[in-house]
């Protein structure tokens, strides 16, 4: 095999043993990588029900055939697992070294199970394998560890850790990197933590065996060039994502206390503009040209790294309109290893709740003490952060009184930064995301707004999974980051090429198309294997205030989703994906991506 090594680590922490385990030409050419590799793993190895804080459950970080091998934007790696915030399928997209380190140390994944008898560190230099003990960085924050074993290791070490909130098992706990690189929005890092796996350090030496090894390097040299021609390519270094507010802002679809009103009259304090005043610095992911990540200093004068989602969660939606105290929030977020939608949209919840009588607890929008308070109880556990620990879904389960109306997520994952009152497709791709109400797979809200926000069509079912197999299915296969071609229009030629001279392999679009549409729908058979007869289509379905209560102010206001017309096109997509009335994956369909036997696990409802 060329591109791929063809070697997955499987580690085992109950017993500290690791072993180099090949496999097949077939799961590659079947499966890519990546997020391809991680359902397929998961779905064969996996028994239902099995708790995902358990041993049992696997954790797998897992590269694709373009990863480690100097290519543009390819320093990304998937973190997979059986969720505990969803109960579903959970992956996130990482930034790290890791990703490029475990290739070159002989690897396409790791593959984790068991739980260690007390915390430890995972050290792998190519076929080496330690069990390290972490005791003394147990307890610490995910920024202090990397700096503790960057003392340790090489520069170039690939090191992902966890912090408190993946210790305490707080159900949106991430994995973190390079200090402000954090992945695996549904829970991974709880799973990392309930397997007492405080850090993985990973060192590779070795080449990667490469079909066309002088094409490709002339491929890199060419694909960073090409990026600079882009007449986006200036702005997108000025301000990476975070422009996106100031287009949020205008088109009414900022998340703003808790997604009551689509605008927020503070959006200038928290916009791409003010960050560009304050910026000191880029950060990004390895191999990168286009590093995105925009470092300010915060209200305590400590470096944070700002992207769009982190900074309206934890501003506009919980009613914060300061910068600096925003990536304040955003800093703890990364030190203490929550995901930072999820932890603003907790937050958001808890304080309409308060506003409503409903709890005892006074947490009035953008207390900037107060969230700071309620965001350390939450890392540990101590009184309403209990409850919040457990992500949104539970959180109204628990408080009740008609909460779960204000409660943003999709299958249990908190929404993330788009408001849908009024863009029906983007809440269907929010509905149909496979990991719950996020946006990695579809992000079409600007390509809506062009095609016309009102309209319940075709012609966005179309243009959605369409989206959906690129995104969700190729580009998470293959792990490299989307901005390019998402962001600056890089064209998808380009891919085509890379996995050529990687693997000696063409894929014609129409290949990769039938390979995405095969891993997302293993990820909806994973989906409605684990929750039985608890499946409905009723999960495809986003927050009930979309639906209930009209957009309260700006130009928009008044504007609401309608849900017959949602369920009607609910209809199309299902019919589109040759999934049953009731989003189940038909048997003709499993037998045509070549996944007959997975029929015979799941229910037909
Ligand atoms: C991603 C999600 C996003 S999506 C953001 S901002 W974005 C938030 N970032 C967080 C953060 O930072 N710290 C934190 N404690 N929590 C955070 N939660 C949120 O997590 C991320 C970039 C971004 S920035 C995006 S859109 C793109 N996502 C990609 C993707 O999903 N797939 C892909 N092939 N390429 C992508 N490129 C871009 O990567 P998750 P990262 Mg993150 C600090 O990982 O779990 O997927 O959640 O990975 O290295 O930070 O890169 O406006
Ligand atoms: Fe990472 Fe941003 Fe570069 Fe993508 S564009 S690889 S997210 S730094």
């Amino acid at each position: 095999m060329q591109g791929w090594t063809g070697v997955f680590l499987k580690v085992n922490l109950t017993k500290s043993e690791a072993k180099p385990e090949p496999y097949n030409e077939d799961l590659a050419l079947n499966f890519l990588g990546g997020r391809g590799f991680a359902i397929k793993i998961l779905w064969d190895t996996l028994k239902q029900g099995t708790n995902p804080l358990s041993p049992e459950n696997k954790l797998i970080f897992v590269t694709g055939p373009l990863t480690g091998i100097g290519l543009p934007n390819s320093g990304k790696l998937v973190i997979a697992s059986k969720s505990p915030l969803t109960g579903g399928y959970g992956d996130g997209n990482s930034g790290s070294w890791a990703a490029v380190e475990i290739r070159k140390a002989g690897y396409d994944a790791l593959v984790i199970e068991g739980k260690a008898s007390s915390p430890v560190i995972l050290h792998i230099k190519d076929q080496a394998v330690e069990f390290l003990d972490a005791k003394d960085l147990w307890g610490k924050n995910s920024f202090e560890v990397e700096d503790q074993l960057r003392k340790k290791y090489s520069k170039l070490a690939g090191i992902v850790s966890i912090g408190q909130a993946g210790e305490n098992l707080i159900k949106f706990a991430t994995v973190v990197s390079q200090k402000g690189r954090a992945g695996g929005r549904p829970g991974m890092g709880a799973v990392m933590g309930s397997k007492k796996l405080k850090a993985i350090v990973v060192e590779g030496t070795q080449p990667i065996s490469l079909a066309y090894p002088d094409e490709m390097k002339q491929l890199a040299v060419d694909g960073y060039k090409e990026l600079l021609t882009k007449p986006l390519y200036s702005f997108w270094k000025r301000q990476g994502t975070m422009s996106t507010v100031e287009w949020c802002q205008e088109n009414s679809c900022l998340p703003t206390f808790n997604y009551r009103q689509g605008v927020f009259d503070k959006a200038e304090g928290i916009s791409g503009f003010t960050m560009e005043k304050m910026k000191v610095s880029n950060r990004g992911c390895p191999q990168c040209n286009m590093t995105c990540g925009n470092v300010v200093k915060d209200s305590e004068g400590k470096d944070s790294e700002l992207d769009y989602e982190n900074v309206v969660m934890l501003g506009s939606n919980i009613g914060l309109g300061n910068l600096a105290q925003v990536a304040t929030l955003n800093r703890l977020a990364d030190e203490f290893g929550f995901d930072a939608i999820s932890l603003g949209s907790v937050i958001g919840f808890a304080m309409e709740t308060s506003e409503k009588g409903l709890i005892p607890e006074k947490i009035g929008w953008g207390d900037f003490e107060a969230i700071k308070a309620l965001i350390n109880d939450i890392a540990y556990r101590r009184g309403l952060g209990a409850v919040l620990a457990e992500g949104v879904r539970s959180a109204a389960v628990t408080i009740g009184e008609g909460s779960s109306d204000w409660a943003m997520h999709v299958k249990g994952l908190e929404v993330s930064a788009y408001d849908c009152h009024i863009a029906p497709g983007m809440a269907l791709a929010y509905g149909t995301s496979s990991i719950g109400a996020h946006h990695k797979d579809a992000w079409i809200i600007t390509w809506e707004q062009k095609a016309g926000r009102e309209k319940y069509d075709e012609a966005k079912v179309d243009y959605l999974i369409k989206t959906q197999l690129l995104r969700g299915g190729a580009f998470e296969a293959l792990t490299v980051c989307r901005f390019p071609n998402g962001s600056l229009g890089l064209e998808l030629e380009w891919y085509h090429k890379y996995l050529r001279a990687s693997t000696g392999k063409s894929f014609s679009l129409d290949q990769l198309n039938q390979t995405s549409d095969r891993i997302l729908t293993l990820i909806r058979a994973f989906w409605v294997r684990e929750y039985g007869d608890k499946w409905s289509r009723d999960l495809d379905v986003p927050p009930m205030r979309w639906f209930k209560e009209p957009l309260k102010v700006g130009p928009l206001k008044g504007a609401v989703l309608d849900l017959e017309k949602y369920s009607a096109m609910l209809d199309i997509y299902y019919q589109k994906r040759g999934w049953n009335k009731n989003g189940v994956p038909t048997k003709e369909t499993l037998e045509k991506l070549g996944l007959a036997d997975v029929a015979n696990q799941i229910t037909y409802g």
